[in-house]
């Protein structure tokens, strides 16, 4: 039985499927903050909900009962099967040094508890478009620790490099979520319209971001972060319905059977099939443009959730994520 996720609303408490337990919860709120949610599981709140009354929680559930351990500026959960692990780095003059200490430390965790391979990351960057004390991009600053940390872990591979979301919040200091498993082998994929992310020239920072496009486990398709980038560079600036649908087009590509099958992947899915969706929009008052556009090509019937955060790049209006589920998560 794999992990699974839904969304609920923030007011209420996360009520798991029956014969399934909640391994932890994401809160994208108004705050940030760690805590003990009532039946033990860790909550990582982040600010970036479009305004309070919109606040709601990402469940992520599985099948054995977990354990859940809370510090002051991490927490962990695992059944066995999946291990998630949060983490939280107050603002800091240079991130390089912090971040790698805070990544290699998730990384250390991971092997030590003998989930052998992380699958899904989420890096939620306060402050992503401004300047450390050095003058240096806090994303810039930020991606090099990063990259720094996956070296310890991996050495110079990017074949494990696993899907993620890199994120503007509403705070400060910087926050991530990884998700890492016991059992399945995932596969990291990418998308024949863009350039891989850990290949990006040195225009954008000193390291290239360590993501992949997607990542495959138990037949379920994580599709990282993604926005209105073709090869590597940002298309259609200042136009952020163009930039909605050539995101979309970018993410309809990435499952398709064309893009997969060159992966020797034998699926093939299409928009519709796609969950779990975040679309992160730099300015609130383009949250109209955005959902015109993901209603009109993604239809009416599929939920979107909208939040209001920088992208990694200033001329990024939106980044848009999502996952498709194996056959049988519904149920
Ligand atoms: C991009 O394609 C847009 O640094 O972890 C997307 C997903 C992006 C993850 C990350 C950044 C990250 O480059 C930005």
């Amino acid at each position: 039985m794999s992990i699974r996720a839904h969304f609920t609303s923030a007011a209420q408490p996360p009520s798991p499927e029956p014969g399934r337990h909640v391994l932890a919860t994401v809160t994208y709120g108004a705050a940030t903050g760690l805590t003990r949610v009532e039946h033990g599981h860790p909550d990582l709140t982040i600010p970036m909900a479009v305004t309070n009354g919109d606040a709601f929680r990402e469940v992520w559930t599985v099948a054995e009962r977990p354990r859940w351990v809370l510090r002051e500026d991490s927490a962990y959960a695992h059944d066995g099967r999946h291990l998630f692990v949060a983490g939280l780095l107050p603002e800091q003059s240079v991130y390089t040094p912090p971040v790698r200490e805070m990544y290699e430390k998730a990384f250390a965790l991971v092997n030590h508890l003998d989930y052998g391979h992380v699958f899904r990351m989420w890096n939620f960057v306060g402050d992503i478009l401004g300047a450390n004390a050095e003058g240096m991009e806090v994303y810039r600053d930020f991606v090099q620790g990063r990259a720094q940390a996956f070296q310890t872990y991996m050495g110079d591979t990017t074949a494990q490099l696993p899907a993620a979301t890199g994120i503007g919040t509403q705070g400060r200091g910087i926050a991530f979520v990884l998700l890492a498993t016991r059992r399945g082998v995932p596969r990291h994929l990418e998308n024949s319209r863009q350039t891989s992310a850990y290949h990006y020239p040195d225009q954008y920072g000193p390291k290239s971001p360590s993501f992949a496009r997607a990542t495959l486990l138990d037949d379920t398709l994580y599709v990282s972060g993604t926005a209105s980038i073709l090869g590597h560079e940002t298309v259609h600036p200042g136009d952020v319905r163009r930039q909605t649908r050539e995101t979309l087009d970018n993410i309809a590509h990435l499952i398709s059977r064309e893009n997969l099958a060159a992966q020797g992947i034998d699926a093939g899915h299409d928009l519709k099939d796609l969950r779990m969706i975040k679309a992160y929009v730099r300015h609130e008052d383009d949250v109209p443009a955005v959902r015109a556009v993901c209603e009109e090509t993604l239809g009416l019937g599929t939920e979107v959730k909208y939040l209001n955060v920088a992208v990694c790049r200033d001329d990024l209006l939106v980044e848009i994520e999502g996952l498709v589920p194996a056959v049988g998560w519904d149920q």
